[in-house]
Formats: structure tokens, sequence, C-alpha cells
């Protein structure tokens, strides 16, 4: 099928892009945008070209899937820098997204006219690049230097309306966008004074170089550890100082480099894996979700709430539900509270804050769930508690209603076995902040029937989150894999290291902050509870909190916190806590070096998702890179921890953990069978997945 046709209407030739799914740039796409473009300014009856897409959006981009492969012509910047030889008016109308070289194919045309709902931007930033097809130097030059680098620099798409108002679009309209370009491109071939991006010069607008050169150093402060940014401000410095040409040059070199850094390949592999994780094995693409129309969430407690707010964000109607009319007032306080501050920063309307109040409602009563059409329960977690709650659901919700529960490691087929619709209970785990976190681990009951699940992963998405399907087994995957970190960053610190040299061994790595960090954030009392319940012992997490450390909220963990501080600093008591438990445990303290910290934290987890591959836990690799990176700040640009793992080799990390384990006489450390397997057969983690 012809990825572009010409129609002609009254003189103006239609140009019209249609490559499902989402018209990205791929070679014969290029080629059949040049050849028509080409054709309309050479046909003698055309006075004026328009631009469109069919389907669901504008042009998404360069296809990502071909960077890294032998370039095919024509390159997206010679299709674009075709355009500058026409002499005829080119109006792009643009609906849906008009993504990275999407935006730069609508910025080499002479006029563009946006839908209400279009989302214009250049993003890629996000895979680790800049834009490669002319973006650094149009867009300067069209709205100024400043709020362009700011646009590319943060890769966050404009609305239409923001778009207007910076000046990419030179109209939104609201009726027939194609009539509207049409009309535009008459009145542009009419006007007869024709300006190619290229050579407008709003590069001083908004507060010229300087405004620039603030915003860029800002910039680069945030993203040290990323080369893209660097190359960015370049690309758009030379706007003040080179030919069009020149400065195009040098932003292609640089995109040229970026493409094959390592960082920019680990980014663009997650893109793909995000997508790719929302295929579910037995569930065909096709499969209908049942309709969530109404919504109810069991427990107003910190996460319920925070779920409550999903989906009031998404336009879903949602009533919450309590015990006692005390703890439903605290929750519904929560919400309203979530909303207030919200506005407090700018980062919601007031009318936006009412409409989603108005979406909340309460109740105390498991009988308020009757007419949801999905009951989510983050009630406490105790196993018993969930059973007579779903019990309760299972007598009181509609039929077809779905049972979801909140359980961050659970049973789900034992709370499931507590109801006569086995097939209707899903896990829906969030991650707190529930509103915040993107990560859903959705997961699968033995009996979760197919369009639940396909449910479960369809309503993520509209809550705007990542959805990632998982199976039954104590942490799921995110968890059980950080349970792993955790062992061994206790350990660490009865061998000698301190909280603040595991930290910061962490944070060398990219995450933004290390595990004790962490665990004074959240509570050391929370894990500690578990531990007893589990009759697991931690003996120094264990004698912090028998010290009343129970992290920020008590000025002191694993760090002590003065007087308001958002930062821990290092506490000589706890030094000295450590040096007891290792003289009581007699092992003799030594400094660890800061590459074995992250050897002794990482491999375990790796090894830890190799069981998790192998159990069918997760589908594929992929699938345990996404959780990771959206569940836990797995730095992005590294990909993940089983594409880490193949980045190091298999053998390298069987070999580490095999030490590991002959170090500490722990079988549980030796390299798991798949891992095994995989590096004696000179394989990764990539290998397996391809095999699946
Ligand atoms: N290339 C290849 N495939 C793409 C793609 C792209 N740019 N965008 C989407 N897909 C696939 C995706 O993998 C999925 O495939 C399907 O389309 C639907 O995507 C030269 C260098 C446009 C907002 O970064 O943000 O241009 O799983 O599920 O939720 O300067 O896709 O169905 O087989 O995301 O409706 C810059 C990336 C590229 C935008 C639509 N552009 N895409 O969201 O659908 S670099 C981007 C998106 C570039 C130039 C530079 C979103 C979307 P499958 P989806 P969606």
């Amino acid at each position: 099928m012809d990825k572009v046709r010409i129609t002609a209407q009254d003189g103006i030739a239609i140009v019209t892009i249609a490559s499902p799914p989402v018209n990205a740039l791929d070679a014969a796409l290029r080629a059949g945008l040049a050849e028509a473009v080409g054709r309309a300014a050479a046909d003698p009856d055309i006075r004026a070209i328009v631009i469109a897409a069919e389907g669901r959006t504008f042009i998404a981009g360069a296809d990502i899937g071909e960077f890294g492969k032998p370039p095919a012509p024509p390159s997206l910047p010679d299709v674009i820098n075709g355009f500058d030889a026409v002499t005829k008016p080119i109006v792009a109308a643009i609906h849906g997204a008009a993504l990275g070289g999407g935006l730069e194919v609508a910025l080499g045309c002479h006029a563009r006219i946006a839908g209400p709902a279009a989302k214009l931007g250049l993003p890629e930033v996000k895979l680790g690049l800049i834009p490669g097809a002319g973006g650094t130097q149009r867009l300067p030059r069209l709205i100024g230097a400043a709020p362009a680098f700011k646009l590319m620099a943060e890769g966050t798409p404009a609305s239409a309306a923001e778009a207007l108002k910076l000046g990419i679009v030179d109209a939104v309209v609201e009726t027939d966008l194609l009539q509207a370009a049409i009309t535009k491109a008459n009145d542009l071939a009419a006007a007869g004074t024709l300006r190619r991006t290229r050579d407008l010069d709003r590069r001083s607008a908004a507060g010229g170089q300087e405004a620039f050169e603030q915003a860029a150093a800002a910039a680069l402060k945030r993203d040290p550890a990323l080369p893209n940014i660097a190359a960015l401000a370049d690309a758009v410095r030379a706007t003040f100082t080179e030919r069009f040409e020149d400065g195009q040059a040098l932003e292609r070199a640089r995109f040229v480099e970026l493409v094959a850094d390592d960082r920019s390949k680990a980014l663009r592999y997650a893109f793909f894996a995000e997508r790719e994780s929302a295929r579910v094995a037995g569930v065909p693409k096709d499969t209908a979700p049942r309709p969530i129309g109404q919504a109810a969430v069991i427990g107003a407690g910190t996460m319920g709430a925070g779920i409550a707010v999903c989906f009031a964000n998404a336009g879903i109607p949602v009533t919450v539900i309590e015990t006692t009319a005390e703890l439903l007032a605290r929750g519904l306080d929560r919400i309203t509270q979530t909303y207030a501050s919200a506005v407090k920063r700018g980062s919601l309307s007031a009318e936006e804050e009412a409409r989603r109040n108005a979406l909340v409602s309460g109740k105390v009563g498991l009988d308020a769930a009757a007419e949801a059409d999905i009951v989510v329960e983050a009630a406490f977690e105790d196993m018993d508690l969930k059973t007579e709650i779903f019990g309760t659901l299972d007598r009181v919700a509609k039929p077809g209603a779905i049972l979801a529960t909140n359980t961050s490691y659970l049973d789900v087929d034992r709370i499931a076995a507590a109801t006569t619709r086995p097939d209707s209970v899903i896990g829906l785990h969030f991650f707190s902040p529930a509103n915040i976190m993107r990560l859903l681990e959705v997961v699968r009951g033995a009996k979760t029937a197919p369009d639940v699940l396909a449910t479960g992963i369809d309503l993520g998405r509209r809550l705007g989150k990542v959805p990632v399907v998982v199976g039954v087994c104590r942490g799921f995957v995110g968890n059980r894999m950080l349970a792993r970190r955790t062992q061994e960053a206790e350990r660490l610190l009865i061998e000698g290291a301190l909280p603040h040299e595991v930290d910061a061994a962490l944070t060398g790595f990219g995450f933004r902050m290390g595990p004790f960090a962490v665990s004074d954030l959240a509570g050391l009392d929370i894990a500690w509870r578990n531990r007893k319940a589990l009759g697991q012992v931690a003996p120094v997490a264990d004698a912090l909190c028998e010290a009343g450390r129970l992290g920020q909220k008590a000025g002191r963990g694993y760090y002590l916190y003065p007087e308001g501080a958002r930062s821990g600093v290092r506490d000589p008591e706890v030094e000295a806590l450590l040096a007891r438990v290792s003289a009581r445990l007699g092992v003799t303290r030594r400094t660890i070096p800061a590459e074995e910290i992250v050897e002794r934290l990482v491999y375990p987890m790796i090894n830890e998702g190799a069981r998790i591959l192998d159990e069918g836990i997760a589908q594929r690799p992929g699938d345990i890179d996404v959780i990771w990176l959206n569940g836990y700040g797995w730095p992005a640009w590294r990909g993940g921890p089983m594409r880490y793992a193949d980045s190091i080799g298999l053998t390298t990390v069987a070999e580490r953990l095999e030490a590991f384990a002959a170090a500490r006489g722990e079988p549980s450390l030796a390299p798991a069978p798949l891992l095994r397997r995989l590096a004696d057969a000179g394989q990764g983690f990539a290998d397996l997945a391809a095999a699946r």
C-alpha cells in the first residue's frame, strides 16, 4: 500500500500520509513524501501544497527501529531541505502528535495548522539523542532560541494551545482542519510572499542568547550524565554564529555520534521494551477489555487515596470506601489536599481541581462497591483481612465487576479463592506515591480471565501508568528482586561498609537515592514488621529499629536528620552500632570499594531476575527492565538490570556470583540455572527474549 498519496482540490495538492500505526518516518515513507512534494511542486496546475496524515496521529517521528542500521536514502534532513527549494506554499495540517521528525517535517513547511488536541514536540532527548533533521536550527529561528532550547531539552510535547502561544503553529482550528490548511495555503499563494522557516530570524526573541545560555546552563546541571544536552546546546548556539547549512551540519554530526552512544541505545531499547511489555501470552491483542465506567477503592490510607486520585485524574468516577466515618474523612482529605497542593504549585488549574474532586465520593461500608465496574482493595497487608474483604465484595459487587487487590507481595490466588469469581480477580500493584509512580504490576492469578488481564493493562494505560503483567509469587517481580538488594546492603554494612558509602556507590551508578536514604525516607518500621512476621532477622536494621531509629520521621535512622533537614548526615552512633554488630557476629570489618558494592547489590538482583524468568513470573527480560526503570529508579540510560547484565556479559556476572557465594558460603548467591545456561552458551538475556 502506498504510504503517501496525492489528491488535488482547486489547484491545491493534498499530500496525505498513511503509514499505520503512527506514520513513523521509515525509508519508504521518506521517499514517498519527497516524491509527492516534488511532483506537486513541478505541476503547473498546482499553486500550493498541504501535507496531512491519516490515522490517529500526524507523524510520530523518525522510525526509531531504523537507528543503528545502515542509513537508507533519502535522509530526513534531505527530504525536509527539499521543501526549501519549493517556491509554492506548503502547509502542514496537524492532528494527534507531531513529534521529533514529525514536527521537523512541519517546520520545513511555510505554515502549520493544528487541531485542538494536537501535541507538538521534539522528544529526542528522551532517547538520548537530539533532533537530527533540522529541528535545532529551524525551531529557534521560528520561536526564539531560549523557548526552543527549553522545549527540546525537556522533550515534553506542547499542547496545541501552547504551540500557538509559542508561535510553532499559525492557528488552532476546532472545525475542519484540512479545509483550514487549504485556506491557509490559498492565502499564502495569493499573498505571494513566502518565508522559509530557515530564513526567519526570531532567534533573539524571548530573551535572546543570554536567556538561551541560562537555560542551557540549567539543563546541563540537571543531567550531567547525558552527553546529548551539551550537544543540543552546541547546536542551538550555532544558530547565533553559523549559517543555516553549517548549523545543520553540526547538528547532524552530533546526532550521528549520539545514535552510536550506548546510553541512547539503552533508552531506545527501553522505549520498545515498554511497548512490548503490554503484549501478554494468552491474551490476543484484540481482546476487548471490560468497560470501566465507575470504580471503587477499599481503604483510604496513603495508597488508597493515591489510587483514587489516579482514577479521578483519568476522569473515572471513584467511590472511596472506609470502615468508619473518621477514617473516610481523613482519606478524602488526603485527596483534596493532593489537588490543592497541585493548584498551589501551578500544575493544576482551579477548574480541573474542582472537576477531579467532583469525581470522588466517599462511603462507609463495602455495600458502597455495588455499582463499581472495578473495585481496588488497598487495605492493610494482612491475608486474613484481605480474604474477608474479598468474600464480602464477592457478594456485594455486581456480576462482571473486577475485584483487584493492591497487595505488594501477598498471594493473589489465595485472595481469589475467597470469592466465587476467581476469573475476575487480579492484582493491581501500584507503587507509592500511587498517583506519581508510573509502574503498575498487573498480577495474573492462576484463574484470571484473559479479558480481565486485558482490562488491567488497558486501565493501567488510561491511568497513565506503565502496566506490566507479572505472576504470583512473594513480591512478584520488583519487590522480590529488591529484597535481594536489601539483604546484600545489610551484609555490606556488617562486613565494613558505611551507609553513606553504600548509598554513594549506587548514586554514582545512576540511582537518584541509595538504599539507606530510601529506607530512612520510607521508614524502617514497615520492613521491620514484615521481617518479624516472617521470622527473619536483619541484625543492623533490627538494632536500629530497637533503638527507635525509624528513619526521617524519627529524626534518625541510618543517618541523623538535624531539625528540619531533608537529607541525612553521618551519625557516629550508627557507625559504633555497626562495629558492635560486626564484632558480635565475628566479622572483621574492612573497607569495601564502590565497584564491589555495586556488584554485590546489583548482581544478586539480576540473579533473582533470572529465577523469575525461569519460573515464568515475568514473561521476558524486557519486562523486568521496564519494572525497574519505572518503579525503582534504575538509571534510564543503563536500560534496566537485565540489559545491564548483558552489557557486562553473563560470564562475568556468573563468575562474580560464584565468588560471592564461595566467600559467604551462601548457595543462594550462586548463579541461577538460567543465568548459568546462558553464560555457558555465551548468550545474554536478549537471546532468551528473541527465542521466546
Ligand atoms: N518509531 C517506530 N515505532 C514507533 C514510533 C517511532 N517513532 N512511535 C511509536 N511507534 C510504535 C510503537 O512501538 C507501537 O508499536 C506503536 O507504534 C504504537 O505506539 C530525526 C531522530 C506517537 C505518542 O519519540 O511517543 O524523530 O507495539 O503504543 O500510545 O529528529 O508512540 O504497536 O508494535 O506508543 O498511541 C521521536 C515516540 C523519534 C515519539 C503514540 N519521536 N512515540 O502513542 O501508541 S526520533 C518519538 C510516541 C526522531 C528526528 C528524531 C508514541 C505516540 P506496537 P504507542 P500511543
